[in-house]
């Protein structure tokens, strides 16, 4: 690809952006939404495959009753981090790769609203994991599960807490889960704000709101989510941060404070933050069961208003957490009545997908396997929530293995099996190679049989009485063999993922060349080449219809529908040879500031922890990067 030659508007090296965008190095200092997704995936799929060992490890030691494999103290950790992972690191991200890749593309843009701002999102994801991982060797990772619930985790006295200067070494662990998510969620809000300004303001001429792509729109109801429920979080966040390290009382009723504060504040965002999870999944399928369909999709107005309506009610439910707590009979009434409201827009997804498939000729390709496995899989999850919203019958599952079976029916079956459709069906696109679909089935059903095998017998041992979050069980409870059954499962779903990662070695080179189109689908991001080139589109598409690139292709041969030659990069005209457009789009130079000002981040993170040094040094490298950011020469110019 050949960039033009620019020179720098100011004078001093130090301000003289990097040029490269090939080669290992570019990739630090890439700006490019395509390139900034395939790192989200990859790191994303990395934390997620450490989280699944980690799921192994908790499996391997409930296999069978009275197990020493694990000490306690181990097991709290490990599920603590495992759920901490997966949510945080794992799956969120992986939606945030799929929108930071497609998002442009399918909206017929060059890129994000904010190029840099996509980076620097993209490096303080990556520390945050790191910084919340490095608790393990600094004395132990948070173990208080993955919603910490305050007091209890600001509780307790013992040595490493002391010597970091904390009441406990309970506490010290939860400084890690403080922070790590305070700069987690700064990444998400980052991403969010592009993300929405973005398709607010960047789409091709002509795509109105209702022309737009349904993953497009999902896209926007799960940033709008991020936009809203990061601060309460970060807000729970700072006040137990203070709690733990500065002798202030929000959560302990002993000194004062309130013990149910954190947990209505956890989960005002906890809620919302499901719907982030799988709401990407449910774009995902409404963009693959109609091509391997063959038929428009079912009722897009009202996918598209439950999405949203689904965004709005997600607010309302927080409370169905908290039933047990002895919120009192009106307000667990009420909430168990918003709960069975919200399931209401969910089913009507339900039911348009189904529509979707009804009489269509379909395709069992790889990805259509995933897409229907997440239908299922995601129905049965809903079905068993609506079982949690009947008060009487929330007292007898709560904190039961039932829980455990519901929510990862949702976020495995729903959100895991939605992301490996959208692999599935976009890797052609982003490698410009075919997977392999031999490979492809065989990922597909030892997940679903795996899956079921691990998380089906679940439901069961909850509703024989198995706690969750115990480290052992005793001989005799009749708890053994389901115990066994979904450790078989869960090292089925690890090998169905080898499989998947054998795949994608072996494609990613091997594949059979995919061509532009190879679904033959309906969406803008498949008129371009595969792999699209670094300014995406050598014409920006003008959209006439919803569906418009499939309508191109087979409703009219009507000239007016030819894509319209854009003006590039305020530059004027496109050069009148199409061989050479590329030459007069100006997208903007790489940039390392990104990576800098994030690189300070975790360190003012461990500044709170160790010393306040620190947090100046990081606050001042962090300051610099902004600055240098502000003041770097933009590359527009000749
Ligand atoms: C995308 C995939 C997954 C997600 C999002 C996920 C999420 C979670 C969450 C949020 C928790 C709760 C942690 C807590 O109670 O504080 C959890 C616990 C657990 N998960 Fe997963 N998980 C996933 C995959 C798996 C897999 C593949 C397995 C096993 C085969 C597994 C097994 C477990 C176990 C054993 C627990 C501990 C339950 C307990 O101690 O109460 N998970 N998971
Ligand atoms: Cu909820």
């Amino acid at each position: 690809m050949t960039t033009t030659q620019e020179q720098p508007t100011t004078g001093g090296s130090a301000f003289r952006r990097p040029k490269a965008t090939t080669g290992f190095g570019s990739w630090f200092t890439t700006i490019d939404h395509k390139k900034i997704g395939i790192l989200y995936f990859a790191t994303a799929f990395l934390f997620f495959s450490l989280g699944g060992i980690e799921a192994l490890l908790l499996r391997t030691q409930l296999s069978s009753p009275d197990m020493a494999f694990l000490t306690r103290d181990q097991y709290n950790q490990l599920f603590t981090m495992h759920g901490l992972t997966m949510i945080f690191f794992g799956v969120m991200p992986l939606g945030s790769a799929a929108f930071n890749y497609l998002l442009p593309l399918m909206i017929g843009a060059r890129d994000v609203a904010f190029p840099r701002l996509n980076a620097l999102s993209y490096w303080v994801f990556l520390f945050a994991g790191i910084f919340l991982y490095s608790s393990v060797l600094l004395g132990g990772a948070p173990d208080g599960g993955w919603f910490a619930y305050a007091p209890l985790n600001v509780l307790g006295g013992d040595p490493l807490g002391e010597t970091l200067g904390f009441a406990s070494e309970q506490s010290a662990r939860m400084m890690f889960y403080s922070l790590g998510l305070q700069l987690a969620g700064i990444a998400s809000l980052a991403s969010a704000v592009n993300f929405i300004v973005t398709i607010l303001n960047m789409r091709a001429p002509g795509m109105t709101l209702m022309r737009m792509p349904v993953f497009i729109w999902m896209t926007l109801v799960t940033s709008v989510l991020m936009l809203f429920a990061m601060p309460v979080i970060g807000v729970a966040l700072w006040q137990l941060m203070f709690d733990i390290g500065y002798g202030a009382n929000f959560f302990n009723p002993a000194l004062g404070g309130d013990p149910v504060l954190w947990q209505h504040m956890f989960w005002l965002f906890g809620h919302p933050e499901v719907y982030i999870i799988i709401l990407p999944a449910f774009g995902i399928i409404s963009e693959v069961l109609p091509v391997f369909s063959r038929k428009p999709l079912f009722g897009y107005t009202a996918i598209v208003f439950s999405g949203i309506a689904i965004g709005f009610m997600g607010w309302g439910v927080w409370a169905h957490h908290m039933f047990a707590v002895g919120l009192g009979p009106v307000a667990n009434a009420a909430f168990a009545l918003s709960t069975m409201f919200i399931a209401v827009p969910t089913g009507i997804k339900i039911f348009n997908w189904l529509g979707t498939m009804w009489g269509g000729q379909i395709r069992f390709r790889t990805p259509m396997l995933f897409a229907i496995g997440m239908v299922a899989m995601f129905t049965i999850g809903g079905l068993s929530g609506v079982t949690h919203a009947i008060v009487p019958h929330n007292y007898q599952q709560t904190d039961t293995y039932y829980v455990v079976a519901h929510f990862h029916y949702v976020m495995f079956g729903g959100a895991v099996f939605g992301l490996m459709a959208g692999f599935y069906y976009w890797f052609p696109k982003v490698k410009g190679r075919m997977m392999d679909e031999r490979l492809g089935k065989l990922h597909f059903w030892l997940m679903l049989v795996g899956f079921n095998l691990a998380f089906g017998p679940m439901h069961v041992l909850g509703l024989q009485g198995m706690p969750r979050r115990v480290a052992t069980y005793p001989d005799g409870m009749g708890w053994n063999l389901w115990n066994l059954v979904a450790t078989v499962g869960g090292y089925m779903i690890a090998l169905g993922f080898l499989v998947f990662v054998i795949n994608v070695l072996k494609s990613r080179k091997g594949g059979l060349p995919a061509g532009d189109d190879p679904w033959d689908a309906r969406t803008l991001e498949w008129s371009t080449t595969s792999p699209p080139p670094v300014h995406n589109f050598n014409e920006v598409p003008v959209v006439r219809t919803r569906d418009d690139f499939w309508n191109r292709k087979y409703a009219s041969g009507d000239p007016s529908r030819t894509p319209l030659r854009v003006p590039s990069g305020g530059s004027g005209e496109a050069g009148a040879d199409a061989g050479d457009v590329a030459h007069d789009i100006h997208m903007p130079d790489p940039s390392y500031y990104p990576l800098v000002a994030a690189f300070g981040m975790p360190i003012m993170a461990y500044g709170v922890l160790f010393t306040p040094i620190l947090i100046a040094v990081g606050g001042v490298i962090t300051i610099a990067g902004l600055f240098g950011w502000a003041l770097e020469p933009s590359a527009e110019e000749h």
